[in-house]
């Protein structure tokens, strides 16, 4: 292997001496060649370090040889990259942007490659240099658009959107300042706001720290653009490594932090309090003097919490979270076993599940039913540290609800009121006019239990890992309790709830302890996403009516050859069906269950792996009919492969949306290459997609996208530099739930015909008329898939799996009912954008 390490040196005395020295030309001209005779000889390691010397002894070649240089490093990473050479891949690199600092192909090409490792923040950084060098340069931007999204979530925008919350922080940071504390410390600190506002109220000294790297910069940045940086210090840390007076001079008076999640703890504020308590805050103020000297003591922003819960009944949310179906597609699933979504409050600790998701339970599609009142969970009090390190020894308490209203228990909801002091407060209510999700604790049983009024229901609240953990053990009716949400380990609770049938219980349990085995064997864990895709009837519908008129036409056709060949059939005469999906999937299954066809799966894991052979085995679909193609694949290439030497695929079933609504990367790629290895006659699902769309008018959508209007930030100015993280596309939207006004119909903004097209780029312009009079913002999309001309599925249904997407403009767009609006729609690879003018020649249908 080349020595890529070993560099050249170069610098200002190589330079001069250049022209002087006929040996040095000798070795670029010779060295240079060799570049070129490896580069043709696929050698490229040693390309790769010849061209290294060339560049770096000339760099008068650099123009010259860019081009090949680049592909020289592109195809030397690559093969780095795929024998897990990382470190020498980033050397590489490295090597290659001392050459070409401003080179934003290289630079996005580096970002790639650090996405793919993990680290986020560095490929962000890349991916936005690259675009600052050429801002039209549409690799990059789709790069940094998915990369916004990790490093500055959109709550950020809504945060500051959100000018309640804004003036309340203020407010009780000035008067806590006002009242004396004069060394602030804002823990969390984002964009920095919480600090200026402190140093603005007059605190002495304020110093900030933020963990992630981006959020540390822009808060740098906005906080020199409103002349504090010398008087804010911000450190690039976690509150939790900080250290007096090593990071701070010394203790200070007051913390002030937002580091709140729906759940209230996610994001580690009990663990940074009794931190900042024993090491960075001045002790707290004892009893209720209000003389003390509060530059002497300590207190935190916000002063406590109380935090709410309540069962509810919703579809939407149970579909995600437990099998709701007992056949999908003409197959059985009841002998799948005991799957369940990654979202549990399990009483083992397992790193592979949350305690719980997140919703906006004013926007959950199909709505949600309340089954209980709102009932204090928690109060919690940020300035008593021995309340704070009580709470994970806290046992275990349990409360007795109410039942109101008859309905399936789904799910606990959570949200709190922030109190930031004695006199204000905020909160997440589902009611309340706040922009913030609830935080939701599904109920995993099975079989859907139907709470009434007049029953009890008992739920436990502790708090372990510090995180608070809420969980229906048993419902009271009429005297007696019955045991809610099974779970694997039966003492978990402490609380040995008594099960309708005990002895089936002791039984199982005896069984248990006699193989040695958990009761969870046939436990696998699905995605929310692909739970929810199970769940969903229609869609394994279409995919089985589609084969089954695909798989007859191509057998007749099949079996004429063979008569007109005089072949037997001796088992050659199955078809073969490629099932490329990501994740779980039953569309092999479904493929085989149709008789005389080998299907390929794409499931991968090893559990999900049992449950479609558990399946096939319960659907008599035989065993050697369904085969897992990427079991098979550590010493092969490519994606597609063909199922044997004479043989081409009936069928290839390619997943072409990702769930948040965008349409997969790469996707017509793999359709180019699947139709390479159809056999005559066979198709690819989907044949073709369309996508459909909508003008509407939403406040919602800008306000999740941008901070909003001229106005500073509580008069500072933020919005500039954290708008430079807007992305045009929304995600992960429920467009049936979205507060909007429909400006138009639907319209076709595109159709992507995967049996046919090849082009990477393509534009279309759509005119769409507006049905009423405002001012378009967005344009949500979505997408009907053609499985063949006639069957289809929508992303929009109400059972689907798939959330929706929209364009925001960056612009509003006025228009009045009747106008014609022009839609440049683009598409490159996978990414969409859609430009909106009004158009002033009337339209193709105007009257
Ligand atoms: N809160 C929204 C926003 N961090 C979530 O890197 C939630 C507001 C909200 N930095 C009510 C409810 C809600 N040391 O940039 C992030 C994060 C940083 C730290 C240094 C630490 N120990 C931490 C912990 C977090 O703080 C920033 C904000 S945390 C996420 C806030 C529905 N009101």
């Amino acid at each position: 292997m080349p020595n890529t390490s070993a560099r050249p040196k170069h610098g200002r005395r190589t330079r001069r001496r250049r022209r002087e020295d006929p040996a040095r030309n000798e070795l670029v001209s010779s060295s240079l060649e060799s570049a070129q005779q490896c580069l043709f000889n696929q050698d490229y390691g040693t390309a790769f370090v010849h061209y290294l010397l060339v560049l770096n002894l000339a760099p008068m070649f650099k123009d010259f040889a860019r081009e090949s240089f680049r592909f020289t490093l592109f195809k030397w990473t690559e093969e780095l990259d795929s024998v897990g050479r990382i470190q020498d891949l980033f050397d590489c690199y490295e090597q290659a942007l001392e050459l070409f600092p401003a080179d934003e192909v290289i630079l996005n090409s580096m970002g790639e490659h650090l996405f793919r490792m993990g680290f986020r923040d560095e490929a962000a950084g890349h991916f936005h240099k690259a675009l600052k060098l050429r801002p039209d340069y549409p690799e990059a931007r789709e790069n940094f658009y998915r990369v916004a999204n990790w490093l500055v979530e959109r709550w950020h925008f809504l945060m500051l959107n959100d000018h309640g919350r804004n003036r309340k922080y203020q407010q009780a940071i000035q008067k806590a300042v006002q009242s004396g504390c004069s060394t602030v410390l804002d823990i969390g600190t984002g964009t920095g706001i919480l600090g200026m506002c402190a140093k603005k109220a007059g605190a002495a000294e304020v110093y900030a720290c933020e963990l992630s790297k981006t959020m540390y910069e822009l808060a740098c940045e906005v906080v020199s653009a409103n002349g504090m940086d010398g008087s804010i210090k911000i450190l690039h840390m976690k509150s939790l490594e900080m250290e007096v007076p090593k990071d701070i001079p010394h203790r200070v008076s007051l913390v002030v932090t937002e580091t709140v999640d729906a759940g209230l703890f996610g994001e580690g504020i009990i663990e940074s309090l009794i931190h900042a308590w024993h090491h960075l805050l001045l002790p707290p103020r004892r009893g209720e003097n209000e003389f003390q000297d509060q530059s002497a003591t300590g207190r935190v922003i916000p002063a406590g919490a109380t935090v709410f819960g309540m069962a509810l009944e919703s579809i939407e949310i149970r579909r995600h979270h437990r099998l709701c179906v007992s056949e999908v597609g003409g197959l059985s699933i009841a002998a799948a076993g005991e799957l369940c979504s990654p979202v549990s409050c399990s009483p083992e600790p397992d790193d592979s599940m949350e305690p719980y998701t997140t919703e906006r339970l004013s926007r959950v599609p199909g709505g949600y039913k309340a089954l209980t009142e709102p009932f204090t969970a928690l109060n919690i009090d940020f300035n008593n540290v021995q309340e704070l390190e009580g709470l994970s020894s806290r046992k275990v308490q349990q409360i007795r609800l109410p039942v109101t209203q008859e309905g399936e228990l789904d799910a606990l909801a959570v949200w709190f009121q922030l109190h930031l002091d004695e006199e204000s407060s905020l909160s997440t209510g589902p009611q309340e006019d706040t922009c913030w999700e609830q935080a939701i604790y599904p109920v995993h049983s099975t079989d859907g239990f139907v709470l009434k009024p007049r029953d009890e229901l008992i739920v436990e609240v502790s708090c372990r890992d510090a995180f608070l953990r809420l969980c229906s053990v048993a419902v009271l009716r009429d005297g007696h309790e019955i045991g809610l949400d099974k779970r694997p380990d039966t003492q978990g609770s402490g609380n040995p709830v008594s099960n309708q049938n005990p002895e089936a219980e002791l039984c199982s349990a005896l069984a248990s302890l006699q193989t040695g085995q958990k009761q969870t064997k046939d436990f696998c864990m699905l995605e929310c996403a692909e739970m929810a895709l199970l769940n969903n009837q229609d869609y394994h519908q279409s995919f089985c009516s589609a084969l089954g008129k695909l798989i007859p036409q191509l057998r007749a056709k099949c079996q004429n050859k063979e008569r007109g060949s005089g072949d037997s059939t001796d088992g050659s005469d199955l078809l073969y069906v490629l099932d490329v999906s990501e994740g779980f999937s039953l569309l092999s299954l479904i493929a085989a269950g149709h008789g005389h066809v080998k299907a390929y799966s794409s499931v991968e894991k090893k559990k999900q792996q049992e449950v479609v052979k558990r399946l096939a085995r319960s659907n008599n679909v035989p065993e050697q009919h369904l085969e897992f193609w990427l079991n098979h694949t550590e010493d092969e290439h490519g994606m597609l492969k063909r199922p044997s030497r004479e043989k081409l695929w009936s069928a290839i079933i390619l997943d072409c949306v990702e769930t948040c609504g965008l349409i997969r990367q790469k996707l017509m790629e793999k359709a180019s290459l699947a139709r390479c290895l159809l056999e005559d006659g066979g198709s690819i699902f989907p044949a073709k997609i369309v996508v459909h769309g909508m003008l509407v008018e939403s406040d919602t959508l800008l306000l999740e996208s941008a901070v909003q209007g001229q106005e500073p930030t509580l008069g500072f100015n933020i919005a500039p530099f954290i708008n430079q993280f807007t992305v045009p596309v929304h995600v992960f939207l429920d467009f049936s739930t979205l507060e909007c006004r429909h400006l138009s119909e639907f319209v076709e903004l595109f159709v992507l015909d995967l049996m046919e097209s090849t082009a990477n780029y393509t534009n279309r312009e759509v005119k769409v008329q507006a049905t009423s009079a405002g001012r378009i913002t967005a344009v949500p999309f979505w997408y009907h898939i053609y499985l063949d001309q006639e069957i289809s599925v929508s992303t929009l249904s109400q059972n689907s799996h798939w959330k929706q997407a929209a364009v925001v403009l960056p612009q509003p767009v006025e228009v009045q009912a009747g106008d014609w609006v022009r839609l440049a729609v683009k598409l490159h690879k996978s990414a969409i954008s859609i430009s909106a003018h009004i158009e002033n020649t009337p339209g193709p249908m105007e009257q």
